[in-house]
């Protein structure tokens, strides 16, 4: 049996719940495959402990595949990322209190990392089957690029592929608001379609995910 880390974060700011945690830990348990399970795990939302506690998982479980996610405010789409930069920069305090700024991921740490995913085929996947997904070219600067960045760090070379999807708010946290969400039911089943899209895609689809300007 194999095993796929998909990992989500506890809640942060002012926010009782993170739609990240609350959808990967349906799939945790869940087959993906016919002998690939997928085990979900939840990470703190603090500079100091959250690279630290992945790659503890990573040491543990030995994952064929590692899948992180997050809340990203203001997401409409399951928003699977690109690149991790090798920055912080807080707008807000983690929740260990710490806003690190213009810091670098790791000293002398290259600027930046590509995802290993199969980005454009996992976007094709959730599209196709209803749910609003979209390449993203920034992970944001706070504690999920950072995350994203010592994941890709950790698994450089290894020929373990891995990567980042932001997922947008859950209705109930934006009703009287006008940011976007998605329903956890749906942002589960887009999650677990581009789980497979990934497993199974070994290259990448060539087909336009970018941004102008
Ligand atoms: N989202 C934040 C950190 C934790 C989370 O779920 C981010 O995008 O950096």
């Amino acid at each position: 049996m194999q095993t796929v880390l998909l990992t989500g974060f506890e809640p942060f700011d002012k926010d009782l719940v993170n739609p990240s945690w609350e959808a990967v830990r349906q799939l945790d348990g869940a087959q993906l495959a016919p002998d690939v399970q997928i085990v979900a795990r939840r990470l703190p939302c603090a500079f100091a402990t959250a690279g630290e506690c992945l790659n503890r998982l990573i040491d543990e479980l030995r994952p064929a595949m590692v899948i992180a996610t997050g809340l990203g405010p203001g997401r409409s789409t399951l928003s699977i990322e690109r690149v991790a930069i090798n920055v912080n920069d807080a707008r807000i305090p983690d929740n260990l209190g710490e806003q690190p700024v213009d810091t670098a991921v790791i000293a002398d740490g290259p600027a930046a990392y590509f995802t290993t995913l199969p980005i454009k085929a996992m976007v094709k996947a959730v599209r196709e089957a209803g749910i609003a997904a979209s390449v993203s070219q920034t992970a944001g600067t706070f504690v999920c690029n950072q995350v994203f960045y010592l994941l890709q760090h950790a698994l450089a070379g290894s020929g373990v592929r891995s990567g980042f999807i932001h997922v947008p708010f859950l209705p109930e946290q934006v009703a009287g608001s006008q940011q976007p969400s998605m329903a956890l039911g749906m942002m589960v089943a887009g999650l677990q379609v581009a789980l497979l899209a990934a497993w199974q895609t070994l290259v990448d689809v060539k087909e336009a995910g970018g941004q102008v300007g």
